[in-house]
């Protein structure tokens, strides 16, 4: 297993010469802690390919399709069997607490569906908090031991184009499509002082997306357990952070930074205009009447 962290490479491969001072210039693609920003033309693909695939990894990915939100499972899961890590073994977590509803989809092989029944929750602050817990939960019982890397997403989403190996890291967070060209004091962190998931003002490096995290099994354990814990310990003390689970990853991904991390073309949103730095959308969040799916 620890043998992933080596970039192996194969001999007799052919790829172009990496650049010194050329490459993308309207975009970093670096942070000052030395991670990278993952960005269309900062990677080659054939070279990621070759060096991931004999790694013979095996990713998870969490959904939760709890309600009305069943509705986007299909399209979710048959735009990724085109799109996202093809040809590595990805197995698809899906919570629902509609278990007969899931869709059946044509899987390439190495690809699964596991299916885990979770209690229908009314509130939606609940449903988003709760993710924390139930993926702490999964790992602890099951992926562990079957899963390497493990991608945290929402199913209201669409892939479009590839989404592959390069996004794998150790901890990984996604840049929000709203806020990557706003400064810090823009950010919708959680300013109260009495909230565990409190950022004070003059700190934070980007905003990420609560529907978008991952990368090694065991360190989005930590991550899950943490925020967990900090939900917990908020709702103790009567205080709810102002985005829920995504203010406590924030919270998180500040004090214990990202090895990887990936530009908004990994989850972009149809409701904003593509801006000049987007070459390709890999995934985004779709049009929802939001009124409508959130109703009971
Ligand atoms: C129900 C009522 C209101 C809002 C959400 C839900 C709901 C969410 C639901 O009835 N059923 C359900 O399965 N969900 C799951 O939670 C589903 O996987 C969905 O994609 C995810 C997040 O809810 P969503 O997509 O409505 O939230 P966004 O895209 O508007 O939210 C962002 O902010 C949230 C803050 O709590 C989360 O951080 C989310 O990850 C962000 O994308
Ligand atoms: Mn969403």
């Amino acid at each position: 297993r620890d043998r992933n962290c080596d970039l192996d490479s194969p001999k007799g491969l052919l790829y172009k010469q990496p650049g010194i001072t050329l490459g993308r210039c309207d975009v970093v693609a670096v942070t000052p802690w030395s991670a990278p920003i993952v960005w269309e033309e900062t990677f080659d693909p054939v070279l990621v390919d070759a060096i991931y695939k004999p790694k013979n990894l095996t990713i998870a990915t969490t959904v939760f399709a709890i309600g009305k939100y069943i509705r986007f499972l299909r399209d979710f899961l048959e735009t990724a069997e085109k799109h996202f890590m093809v040809d590595f073994k990805v197995h698809y977590h899906i919570f629902t607490d509609q278990p007969q509803e899931v869709p059946s989809v044509n899987l390439a092989a190495g690809r699964k569906i596991f299916v885990h029944q979770v209690p229908k929750l009314n509130r939606w602050q609940d449903i988003s908090a709760s993710r924390m817990q139930m993926i702490q939960t999964i790992i602890e019982e099951q992926l562990h031991r079957e899963a390497d890397y493990i991608y945290c997403q929402d199913v209201d989403a669409k892939f479009h184009f590839r989404w592959g190996a390069e996004t794998l890291d150790r901890l990984v967070g996604q840049i929000h499509p709203w806020f990557y060209d706003l400064s810090r004091d823009q950010f919708t962190y959680e300013r109260r002082p009495e909230s565990t998931a409190y950022i004070p003002p003059g700190e934070g490096d980007f905003y990420y997306i609560g529907a978008m995290f991952g990368g090694r099994v065991e360190e989005v354990y930590k991550l899950v357990k943490r925020c967990h814990e900090n939900l917990e310990a908020d709702k103790a003390n009567g205080i709810e952070a102002a985005w829920q689970e995504e203010s406590h990853l924030n919270w998180y991904l500040l004090y214990n930074k990202p090895s990887k991390i990936l530009s908004p073309e990994y989850l972009w949103d149809d409701k904003r205009d593509k801006t000049n730095v987007m070459k390709v959308v890999r995934l985004s969040h779709i049009l929802k009447n939001y009124a409508e799916v959130r109703e009971n």
